[in-house]
């Protein structure tokens, strides 16, 4: 069946001026999959729960509060990498695909947490970081020595001499993408830091080794994978020597996006689809990171011939939009998405994650609520990073206690803009000691002091309005017919306001509306033409004084500053007969 989403641009201006426009329409997308309109929260490992007092978060912490992923209500969890690592980059630099770092436990403890987690319902996807290897890892020791069969596991080029590169390219942490190696006499490359060194995906043998390494995981039982650093998997250089002036978008051009990339994660996918066809079993779900333009960033999900990621995730929540923007600036970001993402693949919606500062520190604590349900009640899948459930801020870290090396590596004066330490702080259980996290004496990152008035279990408590009670309405929320299926309309209504509605033929229209700036506004809801004059309060944020069931007056409707709604109203035509 070919899926068809409509994007309508009105063709008058007068219906322009009284109709807010739809720009989704999702109705025709079968909801027949697991991964479709699922919620993906992310674990930080080391962060989220400790076993064994040691200070750093492992798997049977992880396995102990997987009840907790239940209750909130998602449905699957991608974990940032748990492989054996040195820990230079938070283990983004793996020393063995294959193997668990002894920090978070063992082969087995991951089995019996996969066991656990499939028990309850829970998919578990993890993180692939194809990109690079730790400089431990034996395929770099092999090939530095050029062993025969590894001479070109990775990007090796000469330079000038031994001590100018190949040309003058930066890698993302400082410095020059280039390492010399005296034993070769020669540079490899590196965009992150030196103790990543890149592999070569132009060789079948490096292609061979890495799918390889998706069978071994997809044979444990894990649900899929969350693609790192996708958009560089590929270089192409100029000739060594050609040093010339420093270009930036002349290195982006060589290394972002290319051709030969997104072939590789279609190839991808195809060997997750090849491994259910073959075994049977769910749908194995393919994510990638990208932090690229919109228009690359859709070639992820395919290019129209060939299928690549499930999805591909959208940052330009984050990228795009402060607590400064303007409705309209924020709608034009949602909108752009729709514009540009072919109608047969799933939306998707992210706010945060273990390098960006936390929503609540962004977009200020009082637009948590706000943020959540704009998250949730748009079309397609959802994100969250542990954490944002409770409304987590940033935790306080000194440049003493940092870990980081993108800021380690940087000047001291950098550390509080560079830093991505504060979002990775331990996760906030309750108000014992170390938030719950740990019984160490300390932890590998400090537990922010917020945790004493922020936390999971005074957010659980019966009665209590708070950030988790309506995270926890917005999954069941997503479980509504409207809110799979529904069209998508969307509208400022003021400077720092805006709504859309969600609506679905014969089901209740759900509308959203948020004030995220810092005084009331007084709005009409009446370019809504779905909704009737019965809207009734769902939701509304922890400090809005409205209550479940009032009714909202569609004109004349007053927010206070970072109030958030959600409403529902009964189908017109059921109103009126
Ligand atoms: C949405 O798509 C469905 C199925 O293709 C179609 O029947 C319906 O008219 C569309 N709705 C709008 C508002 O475009
Ligand atoms: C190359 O390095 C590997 C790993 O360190 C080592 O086992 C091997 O003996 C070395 N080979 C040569 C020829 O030096
Ligand atoms: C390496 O080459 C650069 C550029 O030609 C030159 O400036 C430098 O002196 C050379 N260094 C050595 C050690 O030969
Ligand atoms: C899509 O990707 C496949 C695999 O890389 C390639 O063979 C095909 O030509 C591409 N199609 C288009 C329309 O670019
Ligand atoms: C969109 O991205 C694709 C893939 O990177 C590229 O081939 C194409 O030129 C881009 N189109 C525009 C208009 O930038
Ligand atoms: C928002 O505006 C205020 C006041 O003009 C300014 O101090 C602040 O830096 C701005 N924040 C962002 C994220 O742009
Ligand atoms: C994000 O902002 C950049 C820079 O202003 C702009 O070029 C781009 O189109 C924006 N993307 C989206 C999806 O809004
Ligand atoms: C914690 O600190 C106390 C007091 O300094 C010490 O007695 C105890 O052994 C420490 N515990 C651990 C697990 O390091
Ligand atoms: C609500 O939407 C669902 C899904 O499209 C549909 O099956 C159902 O019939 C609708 N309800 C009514 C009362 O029309
Ligand atoms: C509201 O105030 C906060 C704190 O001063 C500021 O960061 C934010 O940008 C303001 N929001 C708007 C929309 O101006
Ligand atoms: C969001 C994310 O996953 N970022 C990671 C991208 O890859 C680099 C290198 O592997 C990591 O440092 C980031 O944390
Ligand atoms: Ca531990
Ligand atoms: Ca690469």
């Amino acid at each position: 069946m070919i899926a068809l989403k409509t994007v309508i641009l009105l063709t008058t201006l007068f219906q322009s001026l009284i109709e807010a426009e739809i720009i989704y329409n999702g109705s025709s997308i079968p909801n027949d999959d697991w991964w479709k309109y699922a919620t993906y929260y992310q674990i930080y490992p080391r962060s989220f729960k400790d076993s064994d007092g040691d200070g750093v978060g492992d798997l049977k912490g992880i396995t102990s509060q997987l009840q907790h992923l239940v209750d909130a209500g998602v449905t699957a969890s991608w974990f940032s990498p748990i492989f054996k690592s040195p820990g230079i980059d938070g283990g983004y630099d793996i020393s063995d695909f294959r193997d668990i770092d002894p920090s978070y436990g063992t082969m087995s403890d991951f089995e019996q947490l996969l066991d656990t987690a499939h028990q309850l319902g829970l998919k578990i996807i993890l993180d692939f970081v194809p990109n690079h290897t730790s400089d431990q890892h034996a395929w770099f020791q092999l090939s530095k020595n050029r062993t025969a069969g590894y001479e070109d596991y990775y990007v090796w080029m000469d330079g000038l001499n031994s001590t100018t590169p190949p040309n003058n390219w930066r890698g993302f942490v400082g410095g020059s993408a280039w390492d010399y190696v005296p034993e070769r006499d020669q540079y490899y490359y590196h965009l992150f830091t030196a103790q990543q060194p890149e592999l070569n995906f132009r060789s079948p043998r490096v292609v061979q080794e890495m799918k390889d390494v998706l069978i071994f995981w997809l044979d444990k039982g894990v649900d899929g994978f969350r693609v790192d650093a996708t958009p560089y998997i590929f270089e192409n250089f100029p000739p060594p020597g050609s040093q010339g002036d420093y270009n930036v978008d002349e290195q982006r051009r060589g290394i972002q996006d290319l051709p030969e990339t997104f072939d590789m994660v279609y190839q991808w996918r195809a060997v997750l689809d090849d491994y259910t066809k073959q075994n049977g079993g769910d749908t194995k779900v393919l994510m990638t990171e990208a932090f690229t333009n919109v228009n690359a960033t859709m070639f992820y999900y395919g290019n129209g011939t060939v299928d690549g990621a499930h999805f591909t995730f959208n940052f330009f929540l984050i990228t795009n939009t402060t607590s400064n923007s303007t409705a309209s600036q924020d709608i034009s970001v949602i909108k752009r998405w729709f514009q540009f993402m072919p109608s047969r693949y799933i939306a998707n919606w992210v706010l945060g994650n273990h390098d960006r500062s936390r929503v609540a520190t962004r977009q200020g604590v009082e637009n948590v609520d706000g943020y959540n349900m704009l998250v949730c009640l748009l079309p397609g899948i959802a994100d969250t990073y542990n954490g944002e459930e409770i409304g987590m801020e940033n935790g306080e870290v000194t440049w003493e206690q940092g870990q980081d090396p993108t800021a380690c590596n940087r000047p001291r004066e950098n550390f509080l803009t560079q830093s991505r330490d504060f979002e990775r702080t331990p996760f906030h259980w309750d108000s014992s000691v170390n938030a719950g996290f740990s019984t160490a004496n300390s932890t590998w990152l400090p537990v922010s002091a917020k945790y004493i008035t922020n936390n999971l279990e005074l957010q659980s408590r019966d009665g209590v309005k708070s950030h988790y009670h309506i995270y926890q309405s917005l999954m069941k929320l997503r479980q509504e017919n409207t809110i799979i299926f529904g069209n998508l309309n969307i509208e400022a209504l003021d400077t720092y306001v805006f709504a859309f509605t969600r609506e679905l033929a014969g089901n209740d229209t759900y509308v959203f509306l948020f004030n995220k700036g810092n005084y009331s506004s007084t709005v009409s809801l009446s370019s809504f033409t779905s909704l009737s004059n019965d809207i009734r309060v769902v939701l509304s944020s922890i400090d809005s004084f409205r209550n479940e069931g009032d009714l909202l007056p569609k004109r004349r409707l007053r927010l206070d500053a970072h109030e958030a709604i959600v409403a529902k109203s009964r189908p017109n035509n059921l109103i009126h007969c």
